[in-house]
């Protein structure tokens, strides 16, 4: 392979070469892998097939039509948007920019939250990117595309098998023009516990390289000591910091004293002083009502002089009237998703809002025309997923009462069933707003949010209550999030917590008051690509490094599905899902031009090992695989 490299390379073909050519071209040196990628897939296609997809139980694929796209010449250059405002004039043009504009500004959710809150993460690179450039050319004029972090980040490798920065630098090479927008958790960055401050930096400065522009950055509990090193860290890359206060309790309820209009002015300012660029509030749950945005609004408007963001789930069915309040309360950016993906626990729809201001003082700066048409492929593309939804179908405003986060809803639901508590869905519920109480009514959002979903479930499974809980829970142990929690490394709840719970769950270990990046030993990075290189018998990319770091599991684990399947994000949604039907013919594209054609032929009986035998034929050629049958 060294002698084809040197005999190829194109210095030596063109005659510019000399005796430090060797080792000043260290390429020659990379030997092409025999990685047969074509019975990789082969193996992954017929394990689905014979033992299905974790979390679905359904065993017959159904029938998927081709999807929807709108027709449109995909060579066109996409007309220049708020990602070249950014580009040129850095954030404070940018940010001027914002505030020059009458009509409002949309972020659209569909490549991140709405499908988090609606069907538990699950959406594939592959199918953000069947649309991203048809998304690019048809709505250039909106302020950012939320399209990474959150549980994008974990899901990605957990389940999904593919790399959550693949799906970044596919995406930012389909779409020049409108801005990236992440969603950070401070100090938990895209996990579920503090990390140490080089990881977040190196976090955020990674993101910004591979094209996140707006971090949306949120500390669980609303303290924004958790939240300062990742706004600097934004700063420090020319990047948008967008703060955000986590909206709790309800402001227009005198019996709810805890979370007030006081306590949301001062974290305004202490933002605004902290460097933010932009506010956002970030109404998780949808708590956020009608008449409160529209006090919220206008009085953080005369506190700050920063742009604001609302972000809310539709939970309630009240997210249109929501945003026309805070509309005319002056707020300047709104997140919405596209029809076929808005609504209930995901964000409103662009297209209603549109409608619904139209002929109005501010309008939708959209074009409507587009929204739709995008709409249709979503509408199809959601069909692939179904398993994943949540089953809620009408407005629920029993989140006025359990207060959970639009993105945990599902999510939730899944790890109830997993536990085998899928009936006990009601209970499970209501025992979670009963455990906010029980924890002294805390900011519930991730990672907070599922600290408190795993108490409810754990509560759930052991039949306790609250007394039960406080008189026996010495001899209780309690889910590990729970004790980290109360040890205080998620952060400092505002009111501090309660006591006598705290003593019963720590069972005399102390708790810690400062910030957790202040005693968590920083990664040695050089170290652990070295680390990582060894385990993966190849040099370890700098990505994968960072995920490592803060998933060291997780990132093992879908290392070894890669040793073993190659690279799965390539194969279409409904076979990664559903494998193939008996006779079934598919197309994987391994690479551009490079195209499998795949048939299965026959399944075998299970043999006395249980393994069966599978035929395939992979481009005209018959193949056999054997797999093992887990049923
Ligand atoms: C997340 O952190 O994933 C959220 O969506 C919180 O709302
Ligand atoms: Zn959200």
């Amino acid at each position: 392979p060294f002698l084809r490299n040197v005999v190829k390379h194109e210095n030596f073909l063109t005659g510019d070469y000399n005796t430090g050519f060797i080792d000043s071209t260290p390429e020659l040196f990379q030997f092409p892998v025999r990685q047969d990628r074509g019975t990789k897939i082969l193996n992954y296609l017929g394990n689905v097939t014979v033992n299905g997809f974790p979390g679905i139980e359904t065993k017959s694929k159904p029938v998927f039509h081709p999807v929807r796209k709108p027709s449109i010449d995909l060579l066109t250059t996409p007309t220049p948007g708020t990602k070249q405002i950014l580009d040129q004039l850095g954030p404070e043009g940018l940010v001027k920019w914002i505030k020059e504009q009458d009509d409002v500004l949309l972020t659209d959710t569909t490549f991140r939250d709405a499908h988090q809150s609606l069907l538990a993460t699950r959406v594939r690179t592959a199918d953000l990117t069947g649309i991203a450039s048809e998304t690019a050319l048809l709505m250039p004029d909106l302020f950012s595309y939320e399209m990474w972090g959150g549980a994008t980040f974990d899901v990605s490798y957990r389940f999904l098998k593919e790399s959550p920065w693949d799906r970044l630098i596919k995406l930012r090479e389909q779409i020049p023009n409108v801005l990236f927008q992440m969603l950070f958790r401070g100090a938990n960055a895209v996990g579920y516990t503090n990390y140490p401050d080089n990881v977040i930096r190196e976090f955020v400065k990674k993101s910004a390289d591979a094209g996140i522009d707006v971090f949306r950055i949120f500390d669980s509990l609303n303290w924004i000591k958790g939240m300062e090193v990742a706004i600097d860290a934004t700063r420090d890359a020319g990047k948008v910091a967008e703060a955000a206060i986590c909206y709790a309790g309800d402001l227009l309820d005198d019996k709810r004293d805890k979370y007030t209009i006081d306590y949301y002015k001062k974290m305004a300012k202490d933002l605004e002083s902290a460097g933010a660029h932009i506010l956002a509030i970030k109404d998780m749950a949808g708590l956020l009502k009608p008449e409160a945005a529209y006090r919220l609004i206008s009085e953080l408007k005369a506190t700050v002089d920063l742009p604001i963001h609302l972000h809310t789930h539709d939970t309630s069915g009240n997210g249109i009237y929501l945003y026309a309040k805070a509309i005319d309360a002056g707020v300047d950016i709104v997140d919405t998703a596209l029809g076929s993906m808005a609504g209930l626990t995901s964000q409103p729809s662009a297209s209603s809002l549109y409608y619904a201001l139209k002929g109005g003082k501010r309008n939708v700066r959209a074009n409507v025309e587009s929204l739709e048409s995008l709409s249709y492929y979503w509408e199809d593309v959601r069909k692939y997923y179904q398993t994943f939804e949540s089953g809620m179908n009408s407005p629920h405003t029993e989140i006025y009462v359990h207060e959970m986060p639009g993105g945990q809803y599902s999510n939730l639901q899944q790890q109830a069933k997993a536990v085998g508590l899928g009936e006990r869905w009601e209970e499970v519920k209501n025992m979670y707003s009963r455990v906010n109480l029980l924890f002294g009514d805390v900011v519930k959002v991730t990672p907070s949010s599922k600290i408190v979903g795993d108490m409810a479930l754990f509560m759930v499974q052991n039949n306790l209550d609250e007394v039960s809980v406080l008189t026996r829970g010495k001899s209780i142990d309690f889910p590990e999030s729970v004790i980290e929690f109360f040890e205080g490394y998620i952060g400092q709840p505002y009111g501090g917590f309660p006591k006598e719970l705290q003593e019963v769950i720590l069972k005399g270990r102390e708790a810690i008051t400062v910030r957790p990046g202040e005693l968590l030993e920083e990664v040695d990075f050089e170290l652990l690509l070295t680390q990582l290189s060894e385990k993966l018998g190849r040099p370890s990319t700098e990505h994968e490094a960072l995920s490592y770091a803060m998933y060291p599991k997780v990132f093992d684990e879908f290392s070894a599905i890669n040793k073993e399947f190659g690279d799965v994000s390539v194969i279409k949604t409904p076979e990664f899902l559903y494998g193939l039907r008996l006779g079934e013919e598919i197309e994987v594209e391994i690479e551009k031009g490079k195209t499998l054609i795949i048939k299965l032929v026959s399944i075998g009986e299970p043999q006395s090992d249980a393994t069966r035998v599978l035929y395939f034929e992979m481009n005209g050629q018959p193949r056999e695989v054997i797999i093992e049958d887990m049923n």
